[in-house]
């Protein structure tokens, strides 16, 4: 009796298995991310920190000429930075170890132009790790920005400056345990006359390869992650993760703004965007500059984390060495508008069809219902054949909704180009409400607000069978400013 239900139990496994495995997943399709870029993708939101001589001379781009002694920050304190990131939702904090006017935020051997020169804390200060203690105590990543432009390096324009430069990546990536993100600024601003610098850039991207092989490197062409063509917080409504990016530079060899912008359909390799945008008018601290409002973040979430693109929002610490308090509460304001924002996610109480599933309408692997759960990594899928299906939402009760959220299953590639929603209105009639191109990683669309009892997602083209693995509906919240 007892091997009999084990026999029993046993067959009925090996018919599930087998039944799963008749209907094998869908297939990557064209350039798709390595796993450490789905991660980096899924962190959403980090926050970038422009601090060193120009915050103290009120300058944007320094001259590399500032006596070292001008960089003393009074309380500099890295714990505040990583607690206010965490607090306002951010997986990371990207620093500006070195902008362009060459001084170090650690005690690089290879230049006479860093807090070691400095009178900080007697020449024995270094930000780097402070701030790589701070993050791990918080939970976050640290990141960090190291700027080829140089306007301090006596051998600046010379081939001898890429040695100086791998040397200078090699200590900066070689101190301070994991980095998340390598910044490749792409900014020259010698102007005609000034020193012409060709970089190594195979040199300098194989040595963060070897040194960090887990970072994620951003330029204007990656390789990891590319600039999304504007500082203002936004990404292409049409916005691919795949750039031909063969023949491109970073900085004055790169692609047009507007192809940073919105990426290349098919293109030939995974370089999603990455939107780059101050809370402050400067990247650096000013005094009588002020942070952007609730409102204005918010229309920057939107546009870039929903339209396939992270948010690195820059929020410069003071004199002090501090987040300046008018910042900080705006920034956890911000995260908190986000979360109510999105608390109540009308789609999990629906009931929800496909024209088509993967598999059969019963295949639970590839089910509609795999958009409403949390598990990142399930998906409702179509058969291979099958690119413009339906997937429609059903509720109980009147719901009102301003603001759809889809997210594609990127580990398999960018598939979706064009999609719609419709609504049933009081007559039954199903109604457009709002139509676009790309979803990606992530899509947040606001809407009119309409109050009914289905909603309906047609995907009107894609380049290979649609995958997605969350869908959200939103009503409308209280509007902040
Ligand atoms: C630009 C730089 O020139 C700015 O100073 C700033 O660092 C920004 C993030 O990138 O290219």
């Amino acid at each position: 009796m007892h091997n009999r239900l084990k026999i029993t139990t046993l067959s009925f496994c090996f018919l599930l298995l087998a039944g799963c495995k008749a209907v094998a997943p869908p297939e990557p399709f064209g350039a798709c991310p390595t796993p450490q870029q789905v991660a980096w993708q899924r962190m959403e939101m980090n926050m970038f920190c422009h601090f060193g001589p120009n915050t103290f001379t009120d300058l944007e781009w320094g001259e590399g000429t500032e006596p070292e002694s001008i960089f003393n920050p009074t309380a500099l304190d890295c714990s505040q930075w990583a607690d206010v990131a965490r607090q306002a939702g951010m997986g990371g904090i990207i620093i500006t170890a070195k902008h362009h006017d060459g001084f170090c935020l650690w005690p690089n051997p290879y230049s006479t132009h860093t807090v070691a020169q400095s009178s900080w804390r007697d020449g024995r200060g270094d930000v780097l790790r402070d701030l790589s203690i701070a993050c791990k105590i918080a939970g976050l990543k640290m990141g960090v920005y190291i700027s080829p432009w140089d306007r301090n390096a006596p051998t600046y324009g010379t081939p001898e400056y890429n040695e100086t430069f791998r040397q200078t990546l090699c200590d900066a990536l070689g101190r301070y345990g994991s980095v998340f993100e390598q910044w490749f600024d792409g900014a020259n601003g010698e102007g005609p006359n000034g020193k012409k610098q060709i970089y190594d850039w195979p040199l300098f991207n194989s040595t963060v390869a070897e040194l960090q092989p887990s970072a994620v490197i951003f330029s204007d062409v990656g390789p990891g992650c590319r600039w999304v063509g504007n500082e203002e917080g936004k990404a292409g409504k049409t916005c691919w993760s795949t750039l031909n990016t063969e023949g491109f530079t970073p900085g004055a060899g790169s692609p047009k703004t507007d192809i940073l912008n919105q990426g290349n359909k098919n293109g030939s390799h995974w370089v999603p965007a990455e939107t780059d945008v101050s809370i402050r008018p400067g990247w650096f601290y000013h005094e009588n500059e002020h942070p952007k409002s609730v409102a204005e973040l918010l229309e920057i979430y939107c546009n870039s984390v929903g339209r396939n693109s992270l948010l690195l929002l820059n929020v410069p610490p003071d004199r002090r060495g501090l987040i300046p308090a008018e910042d900080s509460v705006r920034l956890v304001e911000f995260c908190r508008a986000i979360d109510s924002i999105f608390a109540t996610d009308l789609a999990q109480k629906a009931k929800i069809t496909a024209s088509n599933t993967r598999g059969g309408e019963h295949n639970a692997k590839y089910s509609p219902k795999n958009v409403i759960d949390t598990n990142y990594h399930t998906y409702w899928a179509t058969d291979d054949n099958v690119y413009t299906p339906t997937l429609t939402f059903m509720f109980d009760k009147m719901v009102t909704v301003n603001k759809i959220m889809l997210q594609e299953y990127i580990p398999l590639g960018q598939r979706v180009e064009a999609f719609r929603v419709e609504y049933k209105d009081d007559d039954d009639e199903w109604k457009p409400l709002v139509s676009a191109t790309t979803i990606g990683y992530k899509r947040i669309l606001t809407t009119k607000a309409v109050t009914t009892t289905s909603i309906r997602i047609i995907i009107d083209n894609a380049l290979a069978c649609p995958v997605l693995n969350r869908v959200g509906f939103f009503g409308p919240e209280q509007p902040f400013d």
